[in-house]
């Protein structure tokens, strides 16, 4: 149909923020999972579209591929403002951008080269080794995003953004919701506060 997006996503990974961000935008869409590992039909189309094979990738209506989720909120941001995605005042905004790309440029890539380190071309040990520094070094992000919130409930005030979306999926991944609630707390209260919402309770409910 050619109205609506088209959602390329695998259950429990980074494309539910998107579905989130759809959903809360109220944007006509579909989600298309695909196991996006796994050869086959659906990963030789999502080649197709994404060289790098990685989900989210949403087709506009207009069949235009984004291929990075942080694009993707602010896309749907322009299309949709009345969501609340992406907060209006200037300082929320700065806190917003800043918080934004530390998710997707340096927490998203402790993933991308600790999830499959053997895809790198190495050996079993350095393997391990690069998932386990992966490992250290996100946490490390996680709690200097920590010192950055204050939730009242939300990331950044009384109203949700696509930060809390992120924050409730991302904190279900390693090092898993025990870590959180150890070292990073009002993180997860962030977390929390955001799954209270109907529209992200589903998504998370179908990613589970
Ligand atoms: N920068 C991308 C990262 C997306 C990403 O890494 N997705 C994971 C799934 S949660 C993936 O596709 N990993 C496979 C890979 O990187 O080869 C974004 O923010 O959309």
């Amino acid at each position: 149909m050619p109205d609506e997006y088209e959602l390329i996503a695998s259950k429990g990974c980074g494309s539910a923020v998107i579905e989130m961000a759809l959903a809360l935008a109220s944007l006509p869409h579909r989600v298309t999972l695909i196991p996006y590992l796994k050869p086959g039909p659906g990963r030789e189309r999502l080649l197709s579209l994404n060289p790098l094979g990685q989900v989210p990738t949403l087709v506009r209506p207009d069949g235009a591929v984004m291929t990075e989720s942080a694009a993707m909120v602010l896309h749907i941001h322009d299309v949709a403002p009345q969501a609340g995605l992406v907060p209006s005042d200037v300082d929320r905004r700065a806190a917003f951008f800043n918080l934004l790309v530390v998710l997707v440029g340096a927490v998203y890539p402790t993933f991308t080269f600790g999830d499959e380190p053997e895809h790198f071309g190495l050996d079993d040990a350095a393997a391990a080794i690069l998932r386990s520094e992966s490992d250290t070094r996100r946490m490390r992000i996680w709690q200097h995003m920590e010192t950055l919130i204050s939730p009242a409930p939300y990331a950044l005030g009384s109203a949700l953004t696509a930060i809390d979306l992120y924050l409730a999926v991302m904190t279900a991944w390693r090092p898993g919701r025990v870590w959180f609630a150890e070292h990073c707390p009002k993180l997860l209260a962030a977390t929390d506060a955001a799954a209270q919402i109907p529209a992200v309770a589903r998504v998370i409910e179908r990613n589970a």
